[in-house]
């Protein structure tokens, strides 16, 4: 049988194969992460994701310790914009929106400063990065594809925003079969009240779309 690490998690264990499992990293841009990029043009304060990225740095070496297929994913457009829906560029109303100039650059279009990965958190050689137009990390990207090819069924989701690009990219891949378990203190929300019930909505139902469990009863169920 596979070498299988067990996580307590709701609503049971989950249990998965590190051969067969990838670490899937969820937009920690310094658009999203740091003051003046996209998430506080929507009118967010970013200081409320910093407390991921301790956890999520632990997770992420224990996954390359593990050799597991990591993959990080950045919500972003071309510089020409052709990829963004009008409809993403004009919601809000504000005064700038998406490929406005900004301190860290043109916000979330791809080179620039602020659409990468934060430092703490910035990939290796080996590891995919994946652009993606939309929320979900399934849309308009090759991301089925890697997964099938490495032979991936089961996903540990982390990242940011909980609600938005995380649930959306469970749900995604729920659908296509994949098994989720969403680390609930390595992901964050603007909304600490939409945080605790996206993860809820994860797990209730038993399980409708996946496990949720803390950074911590993974890291001490790894092999
Ligand atoms: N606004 C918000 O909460 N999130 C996003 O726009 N993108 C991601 O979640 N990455």
């Amino acid at each position: 049988p596979p070498p299988t690490a067990s996580v307590p998690a709701e609503p049971y264990a989950y249990e998965f194969d590190p051969a067969t499992t990838a670490l899937v990293i969820i937009d920690m841009q310094r658009d999203f992460l740091e003051p003046e990029g996209f998430g506080e043009m929507l009118g967010n304060d970013v200081s409320l994701l910093a407390k991921t990225v301790e956890p999520l740095q632990k997770v992420l070496g224990a996954a390359r310790d593990l050799g597991m297929l990591v993959i990080h994913t950045r919500e972003g457009h071309r510089p020409d914009l052709t990829d963004l829906p009008p409809s993403k560029r004009d919601r809000g109303k504000g005064e700038k929106t998406i490929g406005s100039p900004g301190p860290k650059g043109r916000i979330l279009v791809r080179g620039e400063f602020g659409h990468d990965i934060i430092d703490d958190l910035a990939p290796i050689e080996g590891e995919a990065v994946l652009d993606k137009p939309g929320k979900g990390a399934f849309y308009a990207t090759d991301l089925e594809l890697l997964l099938k090819n490495n032979g991936i069924t089961h996903l540990i989701v982390t990242g940011v925003t909980t609600e938005v690009c995380v649930h959306t990219t469970t749900r995604e891949a729920n659908d296509r079969g994949f098994e989720c378990l969403v680390l609930s203190d390595c992901t964050g929300s603007y909304f600490p009240e939409f945080h605790e019930m996206a993860l809820k909505m994860i797990s209730a139902q038993g399980g409708i779309f996946g496990w949720v469990a803390d950074s911590e009863a993974l890291l001490s169920a790894l092999p």
